[in-house]
């Protein structure tokens, strides 16, 4: 075999050689890996080109972070990698936040970048795009590997590949060098090298005890609930999850993403009454949910006397924030499988009272939503509540649309006003509650799913994403973009404590118009100030299958502070520094 570098753009002759990115593309397809998103350049645009020509769908954005939601949206919904291309320095870190966010949220994805030549790099020379990427990524994902060699590249999508599904998925970065991305090799010589990894997401069976454990505690518990979380989702193992909710009959309560595995009316949903579970349950069973800030931590409200049967494949997740009492570690499919036949020779003592306790106040609370809903929608500018009235019908009625959401209030209020029904319908920001996951989410659900899409975004929100709607219209993909303007983060009615006539920090743009950002790239564009025109504009949205972009005004004061510390600006308003 001859081997001879080519950082010098020398082409290879085909088919006799091959550059080392022609491998990588192969080795990818070889995986089927088939969904890249990416941002071309040096030195990754022939990898791109390569992709595709493998058959690898290729999509390219105008934001690198767009591109790695969408390879993490597309990570969630298959449980295949999505795949994110890089190029180096600035193109790599962009790319690398969403891979971060990917890990935080246990999604799987892998961002490919090109790197510098390596003896640049450590040598601190200047070189073109130098950036030690490596080392940039590799405390903050969950596993990065760097190849140097073309002979590695099979070796290292396949490890990656395992890293990023296998055990907590999450996000891997490949850093590939320029001189490997064009390393010459005979072609001959590379046959070799490509191979298919065996069982890379291998089932992890829980204990028999772990599980004996948690099924007796369950048994004992009087006023149990079942928590289910995004890991739930994830797991696809949506007959399995309705199959323990129905036999047990206990009550269950989805986190945001979770909502939908069952449907939120179903009879044992406790969707309202997250505060009593919270102080009153005496054993919670949480499936795919970590006890992270989004549940207090497991304090605050939490019954101090409350136990916790835990559900997960990462076994450095018990005890995380409260004693588990019963972990049971192992990959949701068998550790569910598991739990439900040991429940075959068990009788449940949970207290009848307790259901109709949460049965009682779903009716009492889902009534008083619908008074509330109802009392604003007249709103006029229109506020959140007033939209989503407009809008809770028109998506309920189409359960298969894929619903993305980000904002503040936005995120909030739609998330407690439309109820899902089908599993893995709700993409939101999720664990780190980041703004700028919109339009790559959008794209990515459309792709992994081939549904309709709707994304209900902030004015805020959409800001950091916005300029990927091109990615959705040249893509023709059949998404729906809403943006609810109040001009702000938050709202729009900020007050500057400076009185210089600078904006406040929270103010935006209330006069802006976004749905021109539709036109611009010749999506049906709607500006609606009205219920009955929001309706009406997204009914015909959805219908129409194809990008879509519908600009609701809302009032500059619908929407309040995040975090209930709005007070303090009234108390500094009185007390303004001169
Ligand atoms: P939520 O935000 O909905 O509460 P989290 O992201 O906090 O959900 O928790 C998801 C949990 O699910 C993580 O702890 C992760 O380890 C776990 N998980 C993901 N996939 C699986 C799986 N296939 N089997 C078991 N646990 C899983
Ligand atoms: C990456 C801080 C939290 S919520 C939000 C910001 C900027 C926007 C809220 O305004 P929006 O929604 O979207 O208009 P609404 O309906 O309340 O007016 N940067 C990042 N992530 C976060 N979370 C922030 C900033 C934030
Ligand atoms: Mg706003």
């Amino acid at each position: 075999m001859t081997t001879q570098k080519s950082s010098t753009g020398n082409a290879p002759h085909f088919p006799e050689q091959v550059t080392g990115m022609y491998i990588l593309a192969k080795a990818l397809k070889d995986n089927g890996l088939d969904h890249m998103f990416g941002l071309c350049g040096i030195p990754v645009t022939d990898l791109a080109y390569l992709c595709q020509q493998q058959g690898i769908k290729y999509v390219g954005f105008r934001f690198e972070q767009q591109a790695g939601m969408a390879a993490a949206t597309y990570g969630f919904l298959t449980k295949k990698p999505g795949l994110l291309l890089t190029v180096s320095s600035l193109g790599f870190l962009n790319g690398l936040t969403a891979t971060i966010n990917a890990t935080v949220n246990c999604y799987p994805m892998i961002q490919i970048s090109g790197s510098s030549s390596r003896e640049h790099v450590d040598m601190n020379q200047g070189g073109y795009e130098d950036l030690d990427q490596y080392n940039v990524a590799k405390p903050l994902v969950k596993a990065a590997f760097r190849v140097n060699k073309a002979s590695d590249l099979p070796i290292a999508v396949a490890r990656a590949f395992r890293a990023a599904v296998s055990g907590r998925p999450g996000g891997v970065y490949l850093d590939v060098v320029e001189s490997c991305l064009g390393e010459i090799v005979d072609n001959s010589a590379t046959k070799s090298w490509y191979f298919k990894p065996v069982d890379p997401c291998p089932a992890m069976i829980p204990s028999p005890e772990s599980v004996d454990r948690a099924v007796r505690l369950l048994a004992g518990a009087k006023r149990p609930a079942i928590l289910l979380g995004k890991g739930a989702a994830y797991a696809q193992i949506d007959d399995k999850i309705k199959q323990l909710v129905e036999t047990t009959g206990l009550p269950f309560f989805p986190m945001s993403m979770a909502k939908g595995l069952l449907p939120d009316d179903h009879p044992q949903s406790a969707l309202s009454c997250r505060s009593t579970i919270m102080e009153e349950a005496d054993v919670v069973m949480l499936i795919g949910a970590r006890l992270n800030w989004l549940l207090s931590c497991g304090h605050g409200k939490w019954n101090p006397e409350g136990k916790f049967i835990q559900l997960d494949i990462d076994p450095d997740e018990m005890d995380c924030n409260r004693p588990i009492a019963a972990p049971v570690v192992g990959d949701l499919d068998s550790s569910v499988s598991a739990i439900l036949d040991k429940l075959k020779d068990v009788k449940l003592g949970m207290d009848p009272a307790w259901m109709e306790k949460l049965k009682a106040e779903t009716r009492e609370k889902n009534a008083r939503f619908a008074d509330r809903l109802e009392s604003h929608k007249k709103d006029m500018p229109m506020t959140h509540w007033a939209a989503l009235d407009a809008i809770k019908p028109i998506l309920e009625g189409n359960p298969d649309v894929i619903l993305v959401n980000e904002g503040a209030n936005t995120l909030d209020d739609t998330r407690d006003t439309i109820n899902m029904f089908k599993p893995r319908h709700r993409i939101d920001c999720a664990t780190w509650a980041i703004m700028g996951m919109g339009m790559g989410s959008v794209v990515g659900a459309a792709f992994a799913t081939g549904k309709s899409v709707v994304a209900i975004e902030g004015d805020s929100a959409f800001g950091f994403s916005g300029m990927d709607f091109a990615t959705i219209c040249r893509f023709n993909l059949p998404a729906t973009v809403v943006v609810f303007n109040n001009g702000g983060i938050y709202n729009g009615i900020g007050v500057n404590l400076a009185h210089n006539g600078d904006p406040a920090p929270t103010t935006l743009d209330i006069d802006a118009h976004y749905e021109k950002i539709g036109e611009a790239f010749g999506a049906k564009s709607y500006y609606v100030t009205r219920p009955e025109e929001l309706a009406k504009a997204l009914a015909e949205a959805i219908a129409s299958k194809k990008p879509n972009f519908i600009h609701v005004q809302l009032a500059a004061d619908s929407g309040k502070e995040s975090g209930h510390i709005g007070y303090l600006n009234p108390e500094a308003l009185q007390h303004p520094i001169a």
